[in-house]
């Protein structure tokens, strides 16, 4: 298929690259010039990406960026023609997502939401889970694209309930994550082995898919970024502003937003999410680790 794959960052880049080896037509743009991937072209603007492209797939930092690379200057609004699907594999507002729909549909274009799981890795090992909003038949024209990207689709309802499933995933990774961290914190400063307390938390229901990824990073105190702080800061926003829209109160994710805000205020924001156990440390006056 010809696609335009815009937004080269830490996901993108090994996405595109995963499509141009399978043999896919691929012009890739990135806003900051010099980067760009094997086997595929290189375009000036989004517009001249999306120029002659069957499906233009974004996968960018926020919504203003989506904003940006559809509608501003050169943007793909410039080349739409009918039949084209736009596919946002970004992590932005369900809200702004369906406005940006609508603006595309008088012009024949479909739009599918597919925010993504996965670390660098499954983006690099073409595993990620992609969990998509939009039309069927749209979806079932997309599937080569996503089994060259991923492992998994897993369609959550019309365009906007791909961003809606993501928040909502994304804010139990927080807070997960947060009691985690938390736990860690009290055994050390009551004086329990960081690693024996791990070995027993997955002896028992305490168990969790983040803890089992996130514990040997912790052990090594590695906060290089597999998701950036700065990422999980913005989704964190994301989902309060959706559930203030509909609504909804989460108590759990404003005290945990705090602490992210700190973590920003501190310079944190391209570690990753798991240093927000620094900042317990330093209120607890204590290190988390193991004597093995
Ligand atoms: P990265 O590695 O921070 O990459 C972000 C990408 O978004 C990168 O290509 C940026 O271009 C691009 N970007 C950022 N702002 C803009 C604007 N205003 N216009 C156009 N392009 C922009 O993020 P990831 O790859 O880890 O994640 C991408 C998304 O997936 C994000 O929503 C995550 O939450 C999930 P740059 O190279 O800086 O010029």
């Amino acid at each position: 298929m010809r696609v335009a794959f815009l937004g080269l960052g830490i996901m993108g880049r090994p996405m595109a690259a995963n499509l141009a080896k399978a043999g896919h037509e691929v012009t890739v743009w990135n806003r900051s010039p010099g980067k760009d991937v094997e086997g595929a072209r290189t375009a000036a603007t989004p517009a001249e990406a999306a120029q002659g492209a069957e499906v233009v797939w974004m996968c960018v930092s926020d919504t203003q960026a989506v904003e940006n690379v559809l509608f501003g200057e050169n943007g793909v609004e410039n080349s739409l023609t009918p039949g084209m699907t736009i596919v946002d594999s970004s992590t932005i507002a369900p809200s702004a997502t369906v406005k940006f729909a609508e603006r595309v549909r008088d012009r024949g274009v479909h739009y599918v939401d597919a925010p993504i799981t996965g670390s660098k890795v499954a983006a690099e090992g073409g595993t990620l889970i992609f969990m998509i909003g939009g039309e069927e038949a749209a979806i079932e024209g997309l599937k080569p694209l996503f089994a060259a990207m991923g492992k998994k689709i897993c369609r959550m309802g019309d365009t906007g309930k791909g961003h809606a499933a993501k928040l909502a995933m994304n804010l139990q990774i927080a807070l997960i994550y947060e009691g985690f961290a938390e736990g860690l914190t009290l055994a050390a400063k009551l004086g329990v082995d960081a690693a024996d307390l791990i070995s027993l938390i997955n002896a028992t229901m305490v168990r969790s898919g983040v803890v089992e990824y996130k514990a040997p990073f912790v052990l090594k105190r590695d906060f290089t970024p597999n998701f950036p702080l700065r990422l999980m800061h913005k989704d964190i926003r994301l989902a309060l502003d959706a559930a203030k829209e509909a609504r909804v109160k989460l108590p759990g994710l404003e005290t945990v937003e705090e602490i992210y805000d700190l973590a920003m205020e501190e310079g944190q924001q391209d570690l990753d999410y798991a240093a927000t156990l620094t900042l317990l440390e330093k209120w607890a006056g204590v290190e988390v680790k193991s004597a093995t």
